[in-house]
């Protein structure tokens, strides 16, 4: 039986690593595991409260109004940040504009986060997985002024450490600090995220795809002819053909890839011309895990960790998945156009 190794300690062995690490990324990272306990626990209640104990209209027992479980989340992610301070401001789904912090502490922060606090949340009604994704980057403003936009708009291949928490099954932490992916399972029990998936690697090839095949005919055509070419049809040396699963939650849909191989596609559609997926907060996160593991990220034309931002939530086409899939459809995006419909 291998020896249990908490979180905790996973990260301080990883900053013992950095002779000049003064710890400050380490704290951050716990903070967010803590947010992420306090947000797996608020899900895990959410059909009771809904359902029973918020049952009189929006107010819960103590009378207080029933927040959205977004809000919450979004709420305990930012109080954890603004107590750790590590982090100058933040960015997140949940908020239009960037959220400098106010005190000294924060303002002497030296990374800013972005992050969708809960996504896929229209799936908690139906009791389907959802997800916390986040990004986090050093700040490029003056370590104690207020944290200002250009500190959020950096290209992904800045971010110095990303990962996601999938409510699922079991409450699992995946992240990456740029060397690999190491996947961490919450022991209730405990109250601890323990190393479940060390070294974590995407399959090189896979055969499982997942898109919403009602996006199929106001998609790009090349996209349309990889899914009937290749997932669609039994090809030599197989026995039937690709899989199709879509659970529409992009953390669970991702990290069924991440472990099994396969290939996500939000494209651009005839309704959604840039796509729908954002760029800082969905798919910089998840693309610098996919290259972590071995896998590749696109928007059908470009790596995604390239693209240098101009808006916070800014929008892209988004593929992700194993190397040898990603270029099979990225080949048949070349021959019947790029990622433009
Ligand atoms: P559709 C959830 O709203 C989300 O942002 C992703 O988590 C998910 O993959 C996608 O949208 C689902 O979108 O249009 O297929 O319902």
């Amino acid at each position: 039986m291998s020896q249990l190794v908490t979180l905790h300690e996973f990260i301080m062995a990883r900053q013992a690593d950095f002779p000049f690490a003064s710890g400050e990324l380490s704290r951050l990272l716990s903070d967010i595991a803590v947010a992420s306990k306090m947000v797996s626990m608020d899900v895990r209640r959410a059909g009771l409260v809904d359902h029973i104990l918020g049952a009189e209209g929006n107010t819960n027992v103590q009378g207080e109004e029933q927040q959205k479980l977004d809000v919450v989340a979004d709420n305990h992610f930012i109080n954890l940040f603004k107590a750790g301070g590590e982090v100058c401001g933040i960015a997140s789904e949940e908020n239009d504009d960037y959220l400098p912090f106010k005190s000294q502490k924060s303002r002497d922060g030296k990374y800013v986060v972005l992050f969708d606090p809960l996504d896929g949340s229209s799936n908690i009604d139906v009791n389907v997985s959802i997800g916390t994704i986040f990004s986090v980057y050093r700040r490029k403003s003056k370590t104690g002024e207020e944290a200002n936009l250009q500190d959020m708009l950096q290209a992904g291949h800045e971010q110095v450490a990303a990962g996601y928490v999938v409510y699922g099954s079991s409450t699992m932490l995946v992240y990456t600090t740029g060397r690999g992916v190491n996947g961490f399972t919450l022991d209730p029990l405990i109250g601890e995220f323990c190393l479940s998936h060390p070294d974590m690697k995407m399959p090189e090839n896979g055969r499982i795809y997942a898109i919403n095949e009602g996006n199929i005919n106001i998609c790009n055509p090349g996209l349309k002819k990889y899914v009937q070419t290749y997932c669609q049809q039994t090809r030599e040396g197989a026995s039937r053909p690709y899989s199709g699963r879509y659970i529409g939650s992009l953390v669970a849909d991702f990290h069924r890839t991440l472990i099994k191989g396969g290939i996500y596609v939000y494209p651009s559609t005839t309704t959604d011309p840039e796509g729908k997926l954002r760029l800082l907060y969905e798919c910089n996160p998840i693309a610098f895990i996919a290259e972590q593991a071995g896998g590749l990220a696109t928007t059908g034309v470009e790596r995604v960790m390239e693209i240098q931002p101009e808006r916070l939530h800014q929008r892209i086409p988004f593929y992700v998945g194993s190397k040898t899939m990603m270029k099979q459809a990225m080949a048949c995006l070349e021959k019947d156009g790029p990622e433009s419909i």
